[in-house]
């Protein structure tokens, strides 16, 4: 009689308990919510892993896109979703899903947003009928941020520590010896000013993406082959990244499969450069005014098969010089066009037909594209140029083969 009493209480409690939570299942359908939510700048191109600050004076308008997912029943109504905003540094100025942030200091920043999205039940229609649940889900959200460090004068040639040497002056007779071109070079001082921001390189930050599929690494020297000590900092000025943007799109209309070009160099500093001279083999491969001192330059590869020598894009089965020479001719397209439409992008070019990355040892060997977004050309030509052959120089052998394995990363 107990037993029975017992398990019947016990049924009860059951049915008690479980009761709101089958309506609920029921209801619902068994679903179980998410939202999903995402911040997104409307003011820059260059969001990736990264959001890439390449303008400390703008205000960053900042948008959180949310979804609930699955959509919610028919009949439910959304009602105010709540948002709180949130950064690591810098001024914010939240309203609702939006969010305005400004004066942000240097490295690697975080905007935090998180809230709850709401969807109102209809009421009952009939007299039998329970009013549904109401749906309430929880989100939250985060987006890094690269900031430039600001350095309006480089004081010894340091930048917080890191050696970057002196900037050449482009107004100084001295200076301009150094110049390939010191006539084009004085002509156009504006772009050979010292630049003011330097973005920041330590492990942490080198393999973020800051702009589609390029990482801030691309733009540094590669840690496998030079071992230098971080932080170190590089600079990287937006126009080489559109730029770099407008090929991809112009070689894949050509049909040629490439997930990224591969930068062998992005920034140089005039440290570097000065530095690399002696070992490019005693000749000055370097101009005391290259275009790489200001971010503005990239020297690429097609290189899918990841082996770092220039893919056979012309399918005679081996890589040459013709193969730098089918990008060559893709830059001097877009270059062309870009002289058109009279564009800040436009700028110098240089075919390398054969080349020895000096630092990368045995390693490396291969014809590339220099290509840069200098905006200015000499007159209606552009500026173009044929690079030596360091692999002759240096008496070389096997070019374009690797004969040694290529060092793991150093993290
Ligand atoms: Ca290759
Ligand atoms: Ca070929």
């Amino acid at each position: 009689m107990n037993i029975a009493h017992n398990a019947l209480k016990t049924l009860l409690l059951y049915i008690i308990i479980l009761t709101p939570i089958l309506k609920v299942a029921v209801a619902q359908n068994v679903t179980s919510y998410e939202a999903k939510s995402a911040i997104r700048c409307s003011d820059s191109p260059f969001q990736s892993d990264v959001l890439f600050v390449t303008d400390l004076k703008s205000t960053y308008l900042l948008q959180c896109i949310t979804e609930l997912l699955p959509a919610p029943p028919k009949g439910y109504l959304p009602a105010p979703t709540s948002y709180r905003w949130s950064a690591s540094s810098g001024k914010i100025e939240a309203n609702q899903d939006e969010c305005r942030w400004s004066q942000p200091e240097s490295g690697l920043q975080e905007i935090q947003v998180s809230g709850i999205m709401k969807y109102l039940a209809p009421n009952p229609t009939g007299f039998f009928s329970r009013k549904l649940p109401d749906i309430e889900v929880p989100f939250r959200s985060s987006l890094k941020c690269l900031i430039p460090l600001q350095v309006d004068v480089i004081k010894n040639g340091k930048v917080n520590g890191f050696v970057v040497g002196d900037y050449p002056d482009p107004n100084d007779w001295d200076d301009l010896k150094n110049a390939s071109n010191s006539a084009m070079v004085k002509a156009n001082a504006d772009i050979y000013q010292p630049p003011k921001l330097f973005y920041c390189v330590i492990p942490e930050t080198y393999n973020l993406k800051i702009f589609k599929e390029y990482t801030l690494g691309d733009f540094d020297l590669d840690p496998r082959f030079l071992p230098l000590k971080y932080p170190r900092y590089v600079v990287i000025h937006p126009r080489i990244l559109r730029k770099l943007d407008l090929l991809e799109t112009q070689v894949r209309n050509a049909g040629i499969t490439l997930s990224k070009f591969k930068i062998f160099y992005g920034y140089r500093s005039p440290a570097y450069n000065l530095g690399s001279r002696e070992e490019d083999g005693g000749i000055t491969l370097k101009s005391g005014f290259s275009t790489h001192m200001y971010g503005l330059a990239v020297d690429i590869l097609i290189d899918e098969d990841d082996d770092l020598v220039m893919d056979d894009l012309d399918g005679d089965g081996r890589t040459t010089e013709e193969d730098a020479k089918i990008l060559l001719n893709h830059v001097n397209k877009l270059d062309r066009l870009l002289l058109q439409q009279d564009s800040e992008l436009v700028g110098g070019a240089g075919w390398y037909p054969h080349h020895d990355f000096w630092e990368r040892g045995e390693y490396v060997q291969s014809p590339y594209v220099h290509i840069d977004a200098r905006g200015y050309t000499n007159g209606q030509r552009l500026v173009r140029w044929i690079g030596k052959d360091t692999i002759g120089i240096r008496k070389r052998s096997n070019p374009y083969k690797q004969n040694a394995p290529i060092p793991p990363w150093p993290w």
